[in-house]
């Protein structure tokens, strides 16, 4: 096993990370911008150094700096967390040129799962589903409008290079088509280098389902069931389940079946995501991420399997400890990204100190949280703060148990996104698991709600 663990990240994801090093005995150490020098991942580890500098170019994601702090300090591994260098393949390449660990997949699978037309190619030959589109990039319009008529309007091009949705377009008919071509093609050009486009069927109301994975280096792989992340804003999810109200036991194996062969085919190990997309009773391949997820929490609730520590376990060479048949999945978990962004107010991002910091807790509760009372907010970083996670014998004890613990969450200072998880909680269409892709713009009336929250506080007075 590891002795000593770099961890190439910030907030909560670090300090989860940090917790598990702990227990295993492994010692941690911090990297931090200047922003961070406070932050509980600086705090917690055993070794902390610093970055020097703010933006992500010059800390996280400045592959040199870390390599060097990690040779430095004698690391054994290296884990990246999600975000920042976690899916570059050219990180994952120095750190192995390095000598070190890198806690994840191969680069080259990095590099595969990164380029979507690649992707889309292996799923067709493994004969798993994806939506009808182009079986390579689209190099000319004309080729595009012929490819458009055969598979029908709308039609969603999107970028090789994309992933997360990033700078998709929808084009409803012909005469929109090069416009919407022209938009991905630039966005793909300036933030990713690579302007290769292909175009799907769009499907119009769909439900974001993904599968978790774990594979080992001898060839083990798992699945550990689904999230389903239907509700989403600008592609930033904000509410996320398992299992999904919609997946039957039968379809549960088949996403899980396809997950884990898709896994084989690329000789996958550590942690990974297998995203679809579902409609109408099928489900349909969309990108496979190959790192750890934000949501990854609602699974270990479920499946009682710490995901960081297997990753561990893995990178180190350790065999699974379980087989598929070992896996089983209690109750349902929720959970809710606390922000801060005002939901009065478009979502803008609310920095600033936080003056009074209260977490709620109680049986069936988690709290993975990267701030504290006296925690500045700074406009640099994601303005996620914390998770809120529920657990409960069954989906209504999930829900209420969130709602009575956004209740509870005290954050003072920025303005957070409480008020409106907690409508969401409230919503009937979620209470009925009514939900989909569309589910925010569809429930403008929780905005209401929202307001109501705020003005009581959740609180009665007597
Ligand atoms: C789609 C889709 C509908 N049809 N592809 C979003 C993340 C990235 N992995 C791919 N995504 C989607 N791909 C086809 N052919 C819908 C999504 C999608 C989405 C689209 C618009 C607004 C919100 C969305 C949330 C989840 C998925």
């Amino acid at each position: 096993m590891f002795k000593k663990v770099l961890v190439a990240n910030r907030g909560e994801i670090a300090v989860r990370i940090i917790r598990a090093l702990k227990e295993m005995g492994i010692l941690s150490v911090a990297v931090y911008s200047d922003a961070d020098r406070s932050s509980l991942h600086t705090q917690y580890a055993d070794y902390a150094y610093s970055l020097n500098g703010d933006r992500s170019i010059d800390t996280y994601m400045n592959i040199e700096k870390i390599i060097k702090i990690a040779t430095d300090t004698g690391v054994d591994a290296i884990h990246p967390g999600y975000g920042f260098l976690s899916e570059r393949e050219t990180f994952a390449r120095a750190v192995e040129e390095a000598g070190i660990t890198f806690i994840g997949p191969d680069s080259k699978v990095i590099q595969l799962m990164g380029d979507k037309i690649a992707a889309r190619k292996l799923m067709q030959s493994l004969g798993v589903p994806i939506v009808r589109g182009s079986k390579r990039a689209i190099s000319q319009s004309g080729d595009a409008r012929k490819l458009a008529e055969k598979i029908g309007y709308p039609v969603l091009i999107k970028a090789a290079a994309g992933g997360g949705g990033m700078g998709m377009r929808v084009a409803y008919g012909p005469e929109e088509l090069e416009q919407m071509l022209e938009n991905v093609r630039n966005h793909a050009a300036s933030v990713f280098g690579d302007s290769s486009v292909f175009i799907e069927k769009y499907i119009e109301r769909p439900r974001h389902i993904e599968v978790q994975i774990l594979g080992d280096k001898y060839g083990n792989i798992v699945h550990l069931g689904e999230r389903e992340c239907s509700i989403q804003r600008r592609h930033q999810k904000i509410v996320e389940e398992s299992p999904s109200s919609v997946i039957t036991p039968d379809i549960r194996e088949k996403m899980g079946a396809a997950a884990t062969a898709i896994a084989r085919a690329v000789n996958y190990h550590s942690a990974g995501t297998v995203e679809f997309i579902y409609d109408k009773g099928e489900f349909y391949f969309l990108e496979m991420n190959t790192r750890v997820q934000v949501e990854h929490t609602i699974t270990e609730m479920l499946a009682g399997i710490d995901i960081i520590k297997t990753q561990i376990r893995i990178a180190a060479g350790e065999q699974l400890s379980f087989k598929q048949q070992d896996i089983s999945f209690r109750g349902h978990a929720l959970e809710c990204r606390i922000c801060a962004e005002n939901p009065l107010n478009g979502f803008i991002p609310s920095p600033g100190v936080i003056t009074e910091y209260s977490a709620p807790g109680g049986f069936g509760l988690r709290v993975d949280s990267g701030v504290y009372s006296g925690y500045e907010v700074s406009t640099y970083y994601d303005s996620m703060l914390s998770k809120l996670i529920s657990w409960g014998n069954d989906r209504n004890e999930a829900i209420s148990r969130m709602q009575r613990a956004l209740n509870e969450y005290v954050i003072a200072g920025p303005k957070t996104n409480i008020p409106y998880l907690w409508a969401v909680m409230g919503s009937n269409d979620f209470r009925c698991g009514n939900i989909s892709t569309k589910f925010i713009e569809e429930h403008e009336h929780l905005f209401d709600e929202a307001r109501m929250f705020v003005k009581k506080m959740g609180r009665i007075e007597g």
